[in-house]
């Protein structure tokens, strides 16, 4: 089977929010030996936009967002240990990652913690509903390069700038750079809230980061 039919069957999995369709499709481009990068940056990212957009415009439901959510997140879990190390670079830096508190969203967090791993990061994902104390004791123990952060909502983006505020007090930030992303965010909130850098999807997020570091 050919990458752009396999492409087609991961938007269609999304868009049906078909688990099963899902995991035959993620299966499949293993056994294929096709690189699961571009399924995810082709097929599966832009479906679960087209479905951001159905819910905005209320010709999609919550659950059917959910089950879209479930059949993207099903084919990630099976394609992400198979992600080509050949792209794997030298080891760039350290980057702790994760959603913050009171936000459940992961599923753009999951995919940008995997590229900057493919591309040589050392990355620590928290999780999801992160509370911005944990990320600072993280900083604290890891010394990492850079901290980056996700929020969908407009309800959790304070905890973005709370987190500046944070790193600030515990004399941390002047050591570690900053990195915001997810839907909700934009690069006039991050030069607001003082962070050094904003990213719009996980192709963005590598650029960025390999730039940070430098
Ligand atoms: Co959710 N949800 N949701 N949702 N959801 C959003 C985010 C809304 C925008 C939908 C809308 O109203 N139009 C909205 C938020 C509105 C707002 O605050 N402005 C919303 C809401 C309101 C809610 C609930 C409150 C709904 C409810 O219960 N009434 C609830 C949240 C509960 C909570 O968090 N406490 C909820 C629940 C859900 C799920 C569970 C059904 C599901 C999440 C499943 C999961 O993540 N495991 C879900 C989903 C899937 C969405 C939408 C449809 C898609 C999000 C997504 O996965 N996009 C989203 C609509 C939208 O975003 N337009 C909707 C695909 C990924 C690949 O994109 O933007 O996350 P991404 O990530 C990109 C990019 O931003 C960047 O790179 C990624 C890869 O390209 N990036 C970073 C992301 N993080 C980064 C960090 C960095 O450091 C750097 C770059």
């Amino acid at each position: 089977m050919s990458k752009e039919d396999l492409i087609k069957q991961a938007k269609q999995a999304v868009l049906d929010g078909d688990e099963e369709a899902a995991e035959a499709m993620a299966k499949k481009v293993i056994s294929e030996g096709i690189n699961p990068v571009d399924i995810i940056n082709e097929g599966l990212t832009p479906a679960m936009t087209e479905v951001g957009d159905g819910f905005a415009n209320e010709e999609i439901s919550l659950p059917g967002v959910l089950v879209a959510a479930e059949a993207m997140t099903t084919a990630i879990e099976i394609m992400e240990p198979h992600i080509s190390s050949e792209e794997t670079a030298e080891k760039q830096g350290t980057v702790v990652i994760g959603t913050i508190e009171g936000d459940i969203h992961d599923i753009g967090k999951r995919i940008v913690a995997t590229m900057l791993r493919v591309y040589g990061f050392e990355v620590h994902d928290l999780g999801r509903d992160v509370p911005i104390d944990v990320f600072v004791e993280k900083v604290k123990e890891i010394k990492p390069d850079i901290v980056g952060t996700s929020s969908l909502m407009t309800t959790t983006m304070a905890g973005q700038k709370m987190l500046e505020e944070k790193l600030q007090a515990a004399g941390l930030r002047k050591n570690v750079k900053t990195m915001i992303g997810g839907a909700a965010t934009t690069q006039e909130w991050a030069n607001k809230i003082g962070c050094d850098c904003y990213a719009e999807d996980a192709n963005d997020t590598v650029l960025k980061a390999k730039e940070l570091i430098k």
